[in-house]
């Protein structure tokens, strides 16, 4: 009985799937425009604040099918939402290509060159070393491709990274802020970035009631209760 009671709780507090759901509210891999799937997390407005970014080129970037959102200004590009009914969590992921000559945090001509990238009231900075300087720094990140040229300026490597981040958060507004700078920034063919495979996706309550702490003890006890009867059944059918 004890054994069955743990189990119950634990998938209580755990959050299983009768508790938790996860809906899409924007995603897009940016093959025929910024917003290719809306919902059906209901939201209020999606906004594409470009900062000098457009949709170009993909091709030979592993993953990123024939476009990406590409910048390779110092400009502010930011995915931003607005109206989210009621969550908990996001679930954020995307992939990031690092282009042409980056000189790290520490390249002795033309550095630092940060990716500056802010959501969900966390800020990050990564970069990569593709010219000079020593430093590799993509958080975390995982790597799906570095070391080898893949498009635009062919006398430099490039970097993709794939991320994905689960998070609290319950503001109605959400913002994905991108920007190449610090003081090495060269821009242009010599070194740029670029977004894909964007999906933003909400975990919540589907019932929208939160237990009380009354009724979750009924629900472990009957959980218990129901564990119970199905070994008595098993020992008296064997
Ligand atoms: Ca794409
Ligand atoms: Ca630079």
């Amino acid at each position: 009985m004890k054994r069955h009671l743990a189990l119950a709780a634990s998938v209580l507090l755990l959050g299983g799937p009768a508790l938790a759901a996860e809906e899409n509210i924007w995603s897009t891999t940016f093959e025929t425009g910024e917003i290719e799937s809306v919902g059906p997390f209901p939201s209020g407005g999606l906004i594409v604040s470009y900062g000098g970014a457009s949709l170009q080129s993909a091709a030979g970037f592993p993953g990123m099918d024939t476009q990406m959102l590409r910048n390779d200004t110092g400009g502010t590009t930011s995915l931003n939402v607005v109206g989210l009914a009621a969550h908990s969590q996001l679930r954020l992921k995307f992939d990031l290509a690092f282009i042409d000559s980056w000189d790290s945090l520490d390249g002795a001509c033309c550095a630092p060159d940060i990716l500056f990238v802010d959501f969900g009231g966390q800020s990050y900075q990564w970069t990569v070393n593709h010219a000079l300087g020593t430093v590799f720094d993509v958080g975390p990140g995982t790597v799906v491709s570095t070391a080898k040229n893949l498009g635009y300026n062919s006398a430099w490597t490039d970097t993709v990274v794939s991320y994905e981040f689960l998070f609290p958060h319950v503001a109605s507004s959400f913002s994905l802020s991108i920007r190449f700078g610090g003081a090495g920034f060269q821009g242009g063919l010599d070194e740029s970035w670029g977004i894909d495979n964007f999906a933003l996706s909400a975990i919540f309550d589907p019932g929208g009631v939160i237990p009380e702490p009354a009724t979750w003890a009924m629900l472990i006890t009957g959980f218990g209760l129901m564990g119970g009867m199905a070994r008595r059944r098993r020992l008296a059918a064997g």
